[in-house]
This record gives C-alpha cells, structure tokens and sequence, in this order.
C-alpha cells in the first residue's frame, strides 16, 4: 500500500520537522514510568498514526502566520483529544485492535482503559490552557461536541428509521467538529485574522465529514488489515451510516432489512446489497461534494495543497484502501 504522503500533499517543506517536535512533546504529557497508566499510554502515543490533525493545525498556521510554540502546543492538545476519544470509542465498540495494536481496554483491561481516556483528555485542556484563553475554551467545547456526536449515534443504534439528517448531524459533532477545531486552533494560535479563522473552521468541518463519510463506507469496502482496526462492524453494531440509511430508503429495502435481521447471512451479502443499490457510490459522491465546500471555504487565500487535500485524501483512500475486488465499482 502506498503511503498517505502529508509532508509531499501540504507542500510545506519543514513539516516533518514540525511533526516530529509534535511527537517528542506527545511524550512528555505521558505519566511517570512507574504509573500503570504508562505503558498503554506509550503504546498509544508511538502507534503509527497519519498525524492528520496535527498536519491540519501546522497547514492553517501556515496560511499567513508563522509555526510558533503554540502552534505546536494546539497540535499537542488536539492529538490528545483524538487520541483519547479512540480509547473510548474502541471500549464502546469492543474493538480488539486499532491501527494493528492491541486495544487498552483487551490487553490491560476496562478500567484502567477508562483511566487512559480520561488522562488524556485533562492533558489535552491542561496543553490548551498554556495557549491562551479563546483557545482553551475551544478545546473544552470540542470534547463536549464529540460527546454529544457519540451520544446521537448511540441513541440511534438499532434505529432502522434513522434519518440521514440524525447521522449528518451525528458524524458532523463526532468527527468533523475536532478536524475544525484542528484547522481553528492553528489560525489562533499564529495570530490570523478573523475571516480566516472562521474559513478555516468551515474548511475544517467540510473536510471532517467527508472523512467520516468515507470512513464508513470503507468499513464496508476495506480489509482490517488495511485498515488497522475491524471492519464490516457498523451493521452488526447496528450503527446504520449512510450507505444503509439510503438504502433502506429506496428499491433495496427489503434485500437489506432481511440480511440485517437473519443472523446468518453472511456481510457478503449486505456488501453486495449496499454496491447494488448504489448508495455506496452515493455516500462517496457526498464526499466530494464537501470536499468541494472546503475548497471553497478557503480558495481567497490558502494554498492550493491546503484546498486540494480532502480530495487528494479521498482519492488516496480509494486507491489504497479499497479492497482490490471492490475498486473498479466505485469511482
Ligand atoms: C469524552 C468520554 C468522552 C468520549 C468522547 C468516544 C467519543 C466521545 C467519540 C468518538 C469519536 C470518534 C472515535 C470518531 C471517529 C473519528 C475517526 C474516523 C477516527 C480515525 O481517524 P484517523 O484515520 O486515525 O485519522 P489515525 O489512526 O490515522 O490517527
């Protein structure tokens, strides 16, 4: 598989730099070595992972301001609050593996895997408190909102009635709500002018639903192996995303609503329901058309890498993502 090449996509030639400070600053908010909390804590921080919100908080710095100490500190606090919301989506979900490591919870078990999540998120307000105000209250509505996005799709698990505006408004709170407060939080932390700020937070939102959009329809098209965590999970979950939404609106209803409700049948069957119907390919042209929102949101200053990475991601995920069989079916 190839790579998910940032540093070559964003064109910002000291990229790297700055992300390896990123993650030697990721290690000093670990607790002390003799914590039990330790170990699960360094296997999160050095899990390979493709720092996508970091790169986000340096690439808005860049549109106009400079990659500052706090610029680096935003990327530090925004990480963490990725990284503590895995832990606590894997515990929701019972997942055994992420990014091909063993999950906090299955290896060190629940409690101590609660412990995790929580630490990291105080580390990530405590890192945002240290940049200034309007930053750290940011930081601490992001994690309200991604509670809030978790709650909706738990309200809505089983629900063969949810609404595409539920899961819209569900996935925009889960995901797209930290993507824009990634891009914010480097516009504030570099001093950029307030119409950019707010662009870059559009720009961030666009960006973060199409990723979810994406993320679920590779669940369904992708291979744990290249993926790093579990696949085919969300309709066995009875977390019905987009894909399953429009088709249990449409022709395909009753093909779909049988292989949900029999056991037996097998996720082939649902995959090939899902590819039939179309909504699958619908879901992802639903992407693009956020991609192309986010172009939007910024084209009167960034850079044209900054414009062009949702696309570039969402291109990415198809070539490389996709399982081979699937690949020429969606476009
Ligand atoms: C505050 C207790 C508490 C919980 C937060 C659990 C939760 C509420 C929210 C879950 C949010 C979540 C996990 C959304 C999914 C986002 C997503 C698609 C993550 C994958 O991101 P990548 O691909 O991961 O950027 P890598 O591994 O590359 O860093």
């Amino acid at each position: 598989m190839k790579r998910f090449n940032l540093f070559e996509l964003l064109g910002i030639p000291q990229l790297s730099e700055h992300l390896a400070t990123v993650q030697t600053a990721l290690l000093t908010v670990l607790p002390d070595s003799q914590s039990i909390l330790y170990e699960p804590m360094r296997r999160i921080v050095t899990a390979p992972s493709k720092r996508l919100r970091p790169a986000l908080v340096i690439a808005s710095a860049c549109q106009g301001g400079n990659v500052t100490e706090n610029v680096i500190s935003a990327c530090v606090s925004i990480e963490l609050i990725h990284l503590a919301s895995l832990v606590h989506d894997d515990i929701m979900d019972n997942s055994d593996s992420r990014r091909n490591v063993a999950t906090v919870h299955q290896k060190e078990g629940l409690n101590q895997a609660i412990l995790v999540g929580d630490y990291l998120f105080a580390k990530a307000n405590q890192v945002a408190a240290t940049i200034n105000l309007e930053v750290a209250e940011l930081i601490a509505k992001t994690i309200a909102a991604l509670c809030e996005g978790q709650a909706r799709e738990l309200a809505d698990q089983h629900n063969l009635a949810r609404s595409e505006t539920s899961y819209l408004e569900a996935i925009n709170d889960k995901t797209a709500a930290l993507v824009a407060s990634a891009c914010e939080t480097g516009a504030l932390a570099s001093g950029l002018e307030k119409h950019k700020v707010r662009a870059l937070h559009d720009y961030g939102i666009a960006f973060g639903m199409s990723f979810q959009l994406l993320d679920d329809v590779l669940d369904v098209l992708s291979s744990s192996e290249l993926l790093g965590k579990p696949v085919c999970s969300d309709i066995t979950e009875g977390i019905y995303t987009l894909p399953v939404i429009l088709t249990l609106e449409g022709d395909y209803r009753k093909q779909l609503l049988a292989n949900i409700q029999i056991a037996t049948k097998s996720q082939f069957d649902s995959t090939k329901v899902l590819i039939d119907s179309g909504s699958l390919q619908k879901a992802v042209d639903r992407a693009k058309e956020y991609n192309r929102s986010a172009k939007q949101a910024v084209a009167s200053f960034a850079s044209e890498e900054l414009q062009d990475l949702p696309d570039a991601y969402l291109q990415w995920a198809l070539n490389n993502l996709v399982l081979k069989k699937y690949q020429l079916l969606i476009k």
